[in-house]
């Protein structure tokens, strides 16, 4: 249960929940001893997104062969209005990832253009985008009732908080979707579907399947953006452990597996090494070659989309593509 003390005023129209920074620390840290002490080690995507970054993330999206998310922009700027006409209004908003929130300017000028005011709740795990990107919002918009968490979307989902009379309209953009594999996307989906109503709706942002040369450019480009946001998950054990990671002892590697559909990255150790994790008490012994399994990023067709509504309580209203079709931004239903 959320509980008032977190909860802050930032502006007279922008209220911030702030997960508690102890139960954060912990979770990292339980997250990373589980994942660096089993023969296949792996760190969980979610912690790349400290401020650092979420920064070479966004530098990621500025990026000529990370296509997705000017696909994705491109996409919004041509049917925002359409989409929010889609659903019956009014709306309210929730955003599950916010980030920095450009593209999502474009969905709630739509909404603002519709109804004049829009209560929006942008969820985030990074406080450090999701207020900065939350402030700006309600400075910008006077129509506009920010209620922001920075928090994991499941414990906010949990919360009786979200639970509005109004129809809402969810948004998990920017191909996030793909960062879980197949059971835990449903099982996600199926927690915002028994947390909104029957009616309310998702707008799915996905990348499609495409030549895997395509694909393995987007998580290898040559400028090393993509490597250091890799690698910055081991640099934030450094900082927030007391790892030793030498960073330099790594390489990144992204490879398309074509039989699970994902874009698959990891950290791949040059030597044989032993680091200590001082907060932890443990030291984590690499051979050389050995890798750490930091992220999938799956890639999606129709069918492949209409499977996981179903299996997670949504049904396909309609779909919209780039003009390229490299990337699809469907409206879900809850039955
Ligand atoms: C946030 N997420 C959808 C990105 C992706 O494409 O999987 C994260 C990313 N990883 C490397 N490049 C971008």
């Amino acid at each position: 249960m959320i509980s008032h003390k977190e909860w802050t005023p930032v502006s007279e129209r922008f209220l911030l929940y702030r997960a508690p920074e102890p139960a954060r620390v912990e979770s990292f840290a339980d997250d990373v001893r589980a994942g660096l002490t089993v023969p296949r080690k792996h760190l969980p995507p979610k912690y790349f997104y400290d401020s650092l970054g979420s920064a070479l993330f966004e530098a990621i999206c500025e990026l000529p062969e990370y296509y997705l998310t000017r696909a994705e922009t491109e996409i919004l700027e041509r049917y925002a209005p359409e989409m929010v006409a889609s659903v019956d209004g009014p709306i309210e908003i929730v955003e599950f990832g916010s980030g920095s929130a450009r593209k999502t300017r474009l969905l709630l000028e739509a909404a603002l253009a519709a109804q004049g005011r829009v209560d929006y709740h942008p969820i985030d795990i990074s406080p450090g985008a999701l207020i900065s990107s939350a402030s700006t919002l309600a400075a910008e918009y006077p129509g506009l009732n920010v209620t922001a968490y920075a928090s994991d979307y499941v414990e906010v989902l949990r919360s009786a908080r979200l639970r509005t009379s109004q129809r809402v309209l969810a948004l998990f953009l920017g191909s996030n979707i793909g960062n879980y594999d197949p059971a835990a996307s449903q099982r996600l989906l199926r927690a915002m579907s028994e947390s909104f109503k029957p009616g309310d709706a998702l707008l799915l942002g996905t990348d499609l399947k495409k030549d895997p040369a395509v694909l393995e450019r987007a998580y290898n480009d040559p400028t090393g953006v993509t490597a250091a946001f890799n690698k910055n998950v081991l640099a934030r054990i450094n900082r927030e452990l007391g790892g030793a990671f030498d960073l330099d002892a790594f390489e990144h590697s992204a490879r398309y597996d074509g039989a699970r559909g994902s874009v698959d990255s990891f950290l791949v150790a040059q030597r044989g090494m032993t680091v200590p994790i001082e907060r932890l008490g443990i030291a984590v012994g690499l051979t050389a070659a050995e890798t750490i399994h930091t992220e999938s990023s799956h890639k999606f067709d129709a069918a492949d989309i209409a499977m996981l509504a179903a299996a997670s309580g949504f049904r396909v209203e309609r779909a919209w593509t780039d003009t390229d079709a490299r990337f699809a931004v469907t409206l879900l239903v809850i039955v």
